[in-house]
């Protein structure tokens, strides 16, 4: 066997489906060869006779899969301390948001940035996540809401990926809100024939998401965004119950939607619905601190039903003003009761099926793209249990 680089003296957390918990190889070696794992296992098993360029002795350091953060909105114009401010006097988010604030606050912003000023203000934000292990993040549009800055948005986060040493999955949020500037069914128009078919076709999308909320879109609205997603060939996801249940875990699933997302009131026959479509569940612990909700995603429901679980930050700069994808590991751990293998699944293996790159990232298997975070720290519970501190000791992205 012949490597470019072996990565030995390591203690590895696979995250493989084979292996329980997170997968934990004591004394062992990862090697790759063109940007891809050919060995990850223990050292003992190692070929005898195997030659590699580079040999690097990590004494003991936990070496995992670089992690995914896969629900983010790192790219908007401004910010919302002022909301924040409002908030803390006692407003609360959806009156905000009736009342022309929130998300809109943002689109206002959004809409008055260059994609330029775009790209400087989101990598300020993605330089905190990769500082933090993160191989590969998804960004969602959402804060344009017209054709031009939504696209624009798309690109500015492609940008973002092809300039700096991570893989950035782009995401239409067109369906965020309702826009200002246009009536409901208007909107919907917009979305089904120009923002879905153009974003398809000029390559700028992987999928479409949508907000089903009672401050934003019915299930039958969001319906009509999943079909035009489906006639563009684009899979979907789904901002789901968040505030309230409707029926947004149970409409996603019905679409085969890779993943549906938040599911604090999602009850048990959707749970048996996302289940069955394969769906994965991504819980933002991020936003239910930051609102201050009390109503728990139902994780023992998802568990016994066998739902994948992934974490994600939801970093945004109204409910989530959150960049660093070990407090959410901590969040969901505290407030949600997630396992330590539960935390660290949900941001490697499950986070890469929320995306639908499985086959390519999220655990340490001969195959995948050689994208792995080593850690100053001796036990996987470590990445969890801290509050601000952050133990990296190297990034690889691709082999580098
Ligand atoms: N993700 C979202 O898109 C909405 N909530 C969430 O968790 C709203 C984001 C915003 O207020 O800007
Ligand atoms: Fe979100």
């Amino acid at each position: 066997m012949q490597f470019d680089r072996l990565w030995r003296n390591a203690r590895l957390a696979t995250l493989a489906p084979h292996r329980p918990g997170v997968g934990l190889v004591e004394r062992g070696a990862i090697g790759i060869a063109q940007g891809r794992i050919v060995f990850a296992g223990a050292e003992a098993d190692l070929p005898s006779g195997a030659l590699a360029r580079e040999v690097f002795d990590l004494e003991g350091r936990l070496l995992t899969p670089g992690l995914i953060d896969c629900h983010t909105h790192l790219v908007f114009g401004g910010d919302r301390s002022r909301e924040f401010e409002m908030r803390l006097a006692g407003a609360d988010y959806q009156s905000i948001a009736k009342a022309g604030g929130g998300i809109l606050s943002t689109v206002r912003a959004t809409r008055a940035a260059s994609e330029d000023e775009l790209v400087a203000s989101a990598l300020e934000r993605l330089r905190c996540l990769l500082a933090e292990g993160v191989t590969t993040v998804e960004i969602k549009s959402g804060y344009g809401l017209d054709l031009d800055t939504e696209l624009r948005m798309l690109r500015a986060a492609r940008t973002l990926g092809r300039q700096h040493p991570v893989d950035v999955a782009t995401t239409l949020l067109a369906a965020h809100t309702i826009p200002p500037d246009r009536d409901r069914a208007e909107y919907i128009e917009l979305i089904e024939r120009e923002l879905i078919p153009q974003a398809a076709r000029e390559g700028l999308a992987e999928a479409v998401d949508g907000f089903c909320e009672g401050i934003a879109f019915t299930p039958a609205e969001i319906r009509r965004v999943f079909e035009a997603a489906r006639s563009a060939g684009l899979p979907v996801k789904l901002h789901a119950d968040q505030l309230s249940d409707s029926g947004g875990a149970a409409l996603a699933a019905g679409f085969g939607a890779l993943s549906a997302d938040h599911l604090e009131w999602t009850g048990a026959e959707a749970v048996a619905a996302l289940a069955r479509a394969g769906t994965i569940a991504v819980l933002l612990p991020g936003a239910f601190y930051s609102l201050r909700e009390r109503r728990l995603p139902p994780v023992e429901a998802l568990r016994r039903s066998g739902v994948r679980i992934a974490v994600a930050t939801d970093c945004n700069p109204g409910t989530s003003p959150l960049l660093s994808v070990l407090m959410a590991l901590n969040l969901a751990a505290v407030q949600f009761g997630l396992t330590i293998e539960e935390c660290l699944a949900g941001v490697t293996r499950e986070a890469a099926h929320a995306l639908g790159r499985q086959r390519d990232i999220g655990t340490l298997e001969p195959g995948k793209r050689a994208d792995f975070a080593i850690w100053n720290v001796e036990r996987p519970a470590e990445l969890v249990y801290w509050i601000g501190r952050n133990p990296l000791y190297k990034r690889v992205w691709r082999g580098d």
